[in-house]
């Protein structure tokens, strides 16, 4: 296939090289001599870029930046002069949405609206947290023993973020955001199978005045680049997006400087469907679980759990909607764009395999998706699984692509079974027209969110994160950024002391 643009020029546009190196102190920096990785266009499989592979050498002198950017100039500035600053950085990257977004889609593969829909998504993490750098505070308590107690929030120092490839741009913005609202200075470790997004804000983030060191990104291998920076003493704590496996490896190198830990591991999120529900609406949301990055979403809900007596009218609707989408590359913008790398494809199509090999039948896609224009890439057909039952590897494995398992079930208790017997927790929705049932679920459902009568609805301002092995900690919201700090509490005498 020959592509229709030219990822060169979607670079130059975003201003960045196709051999980038990391961005360190305010500047592209990148020892003399350096290995580098590959990064691949999903659509073509065709290399379009080489980041530069960091190692302990870089990471250390990234981390030593951060570390003398936090003393001596973003902790000590005012919360509403750096608020100010991030809320800059939002405008700078509304300005630059269309290269961004362009560059996102290239290197991500998904469809360039949804790209556009990311940056703006990135823009307003940095509004709401810059409105937010300001806001934060301590409370004031009686204690028996000191005259005077309250207590502070402090930021931690330096801040690791290690994001994946499946929105780099929201997913880097989700984190670092709060963090440098709340005081931290930050060193990005992005995905090396879509490493670029995060070098093109370093360059925002000094065009807006953010000091130099604030902003610290190494490219690089998860093993190398990753493992260092998880494991760099002047690293506080960490926040890390991306597998179960990959999690619980940060998690044991935290622990060896007890630094903390926000961890988003993804999920197998439940969609239950009653008898009562708005079917439409429902096929909707499962459609768009495909939809969204191509089905690579952490929230993806692909489990959904119907009622035996609406179950062929929803399959029906689900059906109707998958089977017209488009597929191709995601500067195009498609319905759906590419897996982000043949491994992706291999693993999603794997466990397509292994579902029906356990007993459920594919009613539609199934395969490698191949046409016009879609011949060359990592192109997955839409697929929905019925006769899914919740023990089958489809019900259990995030599949991370765009496959959809319908399983049946014939009353509340059962659902609910259903829904909870898994070892993720992120997010589950419920169609219902009864009040009470939804409401009696949300409390009983073992996820971090729980969405009612439509899919998705959460937005930079609420809550997010896991319960069980979909992670620790909560990101987005105010709650996040509280996360980004350490509670101080300070004990004073006050009245004169007596002998
Ligand atoms: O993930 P990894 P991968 C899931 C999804 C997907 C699977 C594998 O199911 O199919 O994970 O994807 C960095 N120390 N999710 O291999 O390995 C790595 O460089 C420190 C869910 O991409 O978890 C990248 O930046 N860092 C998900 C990031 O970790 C390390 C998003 C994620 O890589 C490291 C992505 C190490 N030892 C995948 N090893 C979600 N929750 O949204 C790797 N990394």
């Amino acid at each position: 296939m020959s592509a229709s643009y030219q990822p060169a020029e979607i670079l130059a546009d975003a201003g960045v090289s196709d051999s980038p190196s990391h961005w360190v102190d305010g500047r592209s920096w990148v020892p003399e001599k350096t290995s580098r990785v590959d990064v691949e266009d999903p659509a073509t499989g065709r290399v379009f870029a080489a980041v530069a592979a960091g190692g302990p050498d870089e990471v250390d002198f990234a981390a030593v930046a951060a570390h003398a950017a936090y003393h001596n100039v973003w902790a000590p500035m005012p919360p509403a002069r750096r608020g100010a600053l991030l809320q800059l950085l939002a405008g700078r990257l509304l300005d630059e949405q269309e290269p961004i977004a362009r560059l996102e889609s290239l290197d991500t593969g998904k469809p360039l609206s949804q790209a556009r829909g990311d940056v703006a998504v990135a823009a307003r993490y940095f509004a709401y947290f810059g409105e937010a750098a300001d806001k934060l505070s301590g409370e004031t308590f009686w204690a028996e023993r000191a005259d005077l107690s309250y207590t502070v929030r402090e930021p931690y120092g330096v801040v690791a973020q290690i994001i994946p490839w499946n929105s780099p741009i929201t997913q880097l913005a989700r984190g670092v955001a709060p963090a440098l609202a709340a005081g931290n200075t930050v060193v990005v470790k992005p995905s090396e199978l879509a490493p670029i997004s995060p070098l093109v804000l370093g360059r925002l983030i000094r065009e807006v005045g953010i000091p130099d060191g604030v902003y610290n990104v190494i490219t690089g291998l998860g093993d190398i680049a990753g493992a260092a920076l998880t494991a760099h003493p002047l690293v506080r704590q960490i926040t890390f997006t991306g597998s179960v496996q990959t999690g619980k490896r940060v998690l044991a190198s935290s622990a060896e400087h007890l630094a903390h830990c926000t961890l988003e591991l993804g999920g197998k999120s439940p969609t239950l469907v009653f008898d009562d529900a708005d079917v439409p609406a429902a096929a909707r949301a499962a459609a768009a679980a495909l939809i969204r990055n191509a089905g690579q979403s952490c929230s993806a809900t692909t489990r959904i759990l119907v009622h035996e007596s609406v179950h062929d009218q929803l399959l029906d609707a689900v059906i109707t909607r998958v089977s017209g989408l488009k597929l191709g590359p995601g500067l195009t913008d498609p319905d759906l764009g590419p897996l982000v790398s043949e491994r992706q494809l291999n693993r999603v199509l794997q466990l397509i395999g292994t579902a029906t090999a356990e007993g459920a039948r594919i009613v539609v896609g199934g395969g490698r998706a191949e046409g016009e224009g879609i011949v060359d890439g990592y192109f997955c057909e839409p697929t929905v699984l019925v006769d899914v039952t919740n023990d089958m590897t489809v019900a259990r494995q995030e599949i991370f692509g765009p496959v959809q398992s319908v399983l049946r079930f014939s009353d509340e208790e059962e659902a609910l079974a259903m829904a909870n017997d898994s070892a993720y927790g992120l997010s589950s929705a419920v169609f219902t027209r009864d009040f009470a049932r939804a409401h009696r679920l949300a409390r009983l459902l073992q996820s971090g969110q729980v969405h009612i009568n439509e899919y998705p609805l959460d937005s930079v301002e609420t809550p997010f994160g896991g319960y069980k092995e979909s992670g620790i900690g909560r990101e987005k919201g105010l709650q996040a950024l509280a996360g980004y700090t350490q509670l101080k509490t300070v004990l004073a005498r006050v009245a004169a002391a007596s002998d």
